[in-house]
């Protein structure tokens, strides 16, 4: 049965009212909770980059899960998140045994992000795989998260709860074991057939990221420039699409958002001026910015 195909520009004009006003009365316990599970030995910029994202996008509150031996790292870089110290490996990768305390954790929050520098220890391949079957929340699975699925994507539907997979065109091609030319050359066509076959949100990374839904939904992204080719930009994406699922908005909107605000974001910063040296950590003052032209 052909998926009725709904393909959009991506721009402020198509984003414009679907930022819910903020109640003059919300507190931060009601304006979205983000859990994360990010950061390893060597990557703790990437799990800092993604709770700093999902505040900017007004998350009320974020909680990262962080290997015990990191936890005093992560404390000093970061302020206004917490963090949950639990069990590691031996290369101070989330491991297996926090399982359970993870999953209590989630009861009551409204999303989880995973993936950004994590490793592929096999004890934190396990835990990934198991946090797909058993999370309560809605998870956006990016970086490592998605190198760990590429051996069996058919684990990607025993997920109970929405997914949103973030991949760039190199993990896109593990996760359909083809090369990143292939992926180039039929951007769309991949994009939406991932999405249809697992019933997943897929945000395929790159110059005009795609948004795909397996209803048949298509965004095609106008912002971003590339001073954005550097290490970390795709965490903070990750982040901002967690902040805005916390924040109630349905799966595939707040992907949508998420990927036209960071580039926007990135836009503004850089005013044209020039084509490299942007930080991903530059990009998080405009985002508010980019918000309030958006409200
Ligand atoms: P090639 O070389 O072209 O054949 P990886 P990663 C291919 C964390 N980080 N864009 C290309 O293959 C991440 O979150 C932590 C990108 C390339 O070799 C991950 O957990 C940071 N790649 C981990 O590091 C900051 C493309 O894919 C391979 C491509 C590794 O993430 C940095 C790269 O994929 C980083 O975010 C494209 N358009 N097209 C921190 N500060 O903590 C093809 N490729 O091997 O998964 O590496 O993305 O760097
Ligand atoms: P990652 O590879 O995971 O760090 O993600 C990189 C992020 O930067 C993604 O959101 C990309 O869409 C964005 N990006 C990288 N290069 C460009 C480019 N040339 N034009 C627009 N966006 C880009
Ligand atoms: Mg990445």
């Amino acid at each position: 049965e052909a998926a009725q195909i709904n393909r959009w520009w991506m721009d402020a004009h198509f984003l414009s009212g679907w930022l819910k006003p903020r109640r003059p009365d919300v507190h931060k316990g009601n304006a979205g909770h983000v859990a994360v599970l990010a950061g390893s030995r060597g990557k703790t910029g990437a799990a800092t980059l993604i709770c700093q994202g999902a505040s900017r996008v007004g998350s009320g509150l974020v909680t990262l899960f962080v290997p015990f031996s990191l936890n005093p790292i992560l404390e000093v870089k970061l302020t206004e998140a917490m963090t949950y110290p639990i069990a590691e490996t031996d290369i101070q990768s989330p491991a297996q045994a926090a399982l359970p305390e993870i999953l209590n954790f989630l009861d009551g929050k409204q999303a989880l992000a995973v993936g950004p520098g994590i490793s592929l220890h096999p004890e934190t391949q396990e835990l990934v795989k198991a946090l797909v079957q058993q999370s309560p929340c809605p998870m956006i699975l990016d970086a490592d998260a998605l190198t760990i699925f590429a051996q069996d994507p058919e684990l990607l539907k025993q997920a109970n709860v929405p997914l949103i997979l973030t991949p760039h065109p190199g993990e896109m091609a593990r996760l359909i074991q083809d090369s990143p030319q292939a992926v180039q050359r039929d951007r769309l066509g991949v994009a939406a057939e991932f999405s249809r076959r697992y019933g997943v949100i897929l945000v395929l990374k790159g110059y005009r990221t795609l948004v795909a839904a397996p209803d048949g939904r298509m965004a095609i992204n106008g912002s971003g420039n590339p001073a954005m080719a550097s290490g970390g930009m795709g965490d903070t994406l990750t982040g901002m699409i967690a902040g805005f699922v916390a924040q109630g908005y349905e799966p595939f909107q707040a992907a949508c958002l998420g990927v036209y605000i960071h580039g926007a974001a990135a836009d503004r910063y850089m005013h044209g001026v020039a084509t490299r040296g942007l930080l991903a950590s530059d990009i998080l003052e405009e985002i508010p910015r980019v918000i309030g032209s958006l409200e």
